[in-house]
């Protein structure tokens, strides 16, 4: 993982420059967590869905999904706790067919935000899956979609099967009070972890709920 760097923020003080990565599965909410916060108007990809697609980008739980990220999301938020610091927000794209564009936005990473979509929590196991295998601290944040079952954070834990040293929150995505408390976490736990880090235990996830 690298270390993270300073550089001249607004006003007189350095503030520490993070950056940090949004994934997770298609239509999870990566594009909306990173608007939610931006304090600039956020980069966006935005490409129209189109039906040639439905047979390579399955919509079962997100019908009605008009637009998908085709390259990345950038967007920018300035926080003063734990510490100022600048976070540099960087989405993936969730389709897999856009996966080889993961190793240039998480490089230098000091940590992820893995979203979870509760409607298709398995989506997240590649995301999960690629931040452990890196070494890179994650959070998993997980969404309440319209309609959704309601889950604990045990539940989502379980289900992923996620050890105690990974932070498991609830989220709105559109929120800003609810995306702010995630990205805190995750720079509580990636802080941490450069003080402590801990061996990553990739864990055989599909085997074990398949
Ligand atoms: N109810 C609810 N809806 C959400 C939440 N986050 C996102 N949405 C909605 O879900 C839809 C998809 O959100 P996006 O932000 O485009 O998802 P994405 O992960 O960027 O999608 P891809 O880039 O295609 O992988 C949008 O209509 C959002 O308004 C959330 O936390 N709760
Ligand atoms: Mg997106």
């Amino acid at each position: 993982m690298t270390a993270p760097t300073t550089q001249p923020g607004p006003g007189a003080a350095a503030h520490l420059a993070l950056k940090i990565v949004v994934a997770g599965g298609f239509g999870a909410g990566k594009t909306t967590l990173i608007g939610s916060i931006s304090e600039i108007e956020p980069l966006t990809t935005e490409e129209i869905l189109t039906e040639a697609g439905e047979p390579i980008d399955s919509l079962d739980g997100v019908h009605g999904k008009v637009t998908t990220t085709v390259s990345l999301d950038h967007g920018r938020r300035t926080l003063t706790v734990p510490e100022p610091m600048m976070l540099q927000l960087f989405g993936t794209p969730g389709q897999d067919r856009f996966r080889f564009l993961w190793d240039d936005l998480s490089q230098g990473a000091v940590g992820a935000v893995v979203l979870a979509d509760t409607r298709r929590l398995a989506d997240s196991f590649p995301s999960i899956d690629y931040f452990e295998e890196r070494g890179t601290p994650f959070v998993v944040a997980f969404n309440h979609f319209d309609g959704a079952d309601r889950y604990t954070t045990g539940h989502v834990r379980n289900a992923l099967d996620l050890p105690e040293r990974v932070p498991v929150v609830d989220c709105d995505a559109r929120d800003f009070g609810s995306t702010l408390t995630v990205l805190k976490t995750l720079v509580r736990h990636a802080l941490a972890c450069l003080t402590s880090p801990s061996p990553n235990q990739p864990a055989d996830r599909r085997a074990a709920h398949s």
